[in-house]
């Protein structure tokens, strides 16, 4: 667990941000909260902070619903609307660090780049970029912009306050995950003092859901299915599904944490087709099994107790790789073999 925080380069970033006249920030494909909210606090402080005009933001599948409510995320550029590439003296990946997880579409821009620079909390990622702010020990992107304000002296104003505190509330689980150390209490404890107001912010996040996502959650919990020995809960879920509730892929996020309202399991997992005809795996840890190298051998990557990855092979297919995977890691905890 976390002995302290990971030393990061926080005036290299600073040297950086103070030299550059335009900056472009990136997040990962299928935004999460954390993401955005790492995005639209880097604008403000490079706004704010720096002086700087130039700042263009970049999410691939725009900005999921549940985040729309926050001031500046109509700015942010999706595939479909973003500009084309152009010479940009920054390029910030944050909430990722690989070319591949901001989506192929916007690789000509990281191209024109003068600098790449990350700032993260995935561990599979590390070492892309001029310079990489990774912190695999952090709770969320957010916790690292967090850490570099504060290094900077930059004014937490109310936005930028909401901004993170959603981010850090968004990847923790509301403040439950293994991730949610003394540190981000700290944190957000400030970001409460700042503006953040943790009621509204709750709200609406999590209670703002489309019909489609709840369909779509009866569905899971009614067809989700559990192993012999009671440890995996898991969920295939068809493209045919998706169709019939006239569900998206964004009102597939959430689910896989729901499953894990099962008392036994100690890995619950979704494995569904996406829009794009592909496979989708979230895979979530009770404690024990370390899922993301679990997912990392299925080409994909995340954190030890929440991972996920991506196929071009069938759903069954994936599923029964998922599980014999899965199966012998609980073997290996536990030196038996459930069939
Ligand atoms: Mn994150």
């Amino acid at each position: 667990m976390r002995t302290g925080p990971v030393e990061l380069d926080f005036d290299a970033l600073d040297e950086l941000f103070a030299k550059a006249e335009s900056v472009s920030v990136f997040c990962h494909i299928n935004a999460d909260g954390d993401a955005i909210g790492a995005m639209l606090a880097m604008e403000l402080i490079l706004k704010n902070h720096y002086k700087k005009n130039d700042v263009k933001l970049f999410s691939r599948d725009g900005v999921p619903e549940f985040m729309k409510f926050l001031p500046g995320a109509e700015n942010i550029y999706d595939a479909k609307n973003a500009p084309v590439a152009a010479d940009v003296d920054v390029a910030l990946l944050v909430d990722c660090g690989t070319a591949k997880r901001i989506g192929r579409e916007f690789s000509g821009h990281l191209e024109k780049a003068g600098k790449i620079a990350v700032v993260d909390h995935h561990v599979t990622d590390g070492g892309f970029g001029d310079l990489n702010l990774t912190d695999p020990d952090a709770s969320s992107a957010c916790e690292v912009v967090y850490r570099f304000a504060e290094s900077i002296a930059a004014v937490i104003d109310p936005d930028t306050a909401t901004y993170l505190y959603a981010g850090i509330m968004y990847d923790t689980g509301r403040f439950i995950h293994s991730n949610t150390t003394p540190e981000v209490f700290r944190i957000c404890a400030e970001l409460v003092a700042a503006g953040a107001k943790p009621g509204e912010i709750a709200e609406n996040v999590f209670n703002n859901r489309a019909l489609s996502h709840l369909k779509l959650l009866g569905y899971s919990l009614s067809n989700m299915e559990i192993t012999g020995d009671g440890k995996i809960a898991y969920l295939l879920i068809p493209r045919t599904i998706y169709d019939e509730l006239g569900a998206t892929d964004e009102d597939n996020e959430g689910i896989v944490e729901q499953l894990g309202a099962y008392r036994e399991c100690e890995v619950h997992t979704t494995i569904t087709e996406t829009a794009d005809g592909r496979t989708r795996v979230s895979m979530r840890s009770t404690g024990r099994i370390n899922v993301g190298s679990i997912c990392a051998e299925l080409g994909g990557g995340g954190h030890v107790f929440a991972a996920g990855a991506r196929s071009d092979d069938p759903l069954e297919e994936v599923a029964r790789r998922v599980l014999e995977k899965t199966r012998a890691a609980l073997a290996a905890l536990d030196g038996t073999v459930e069939k």
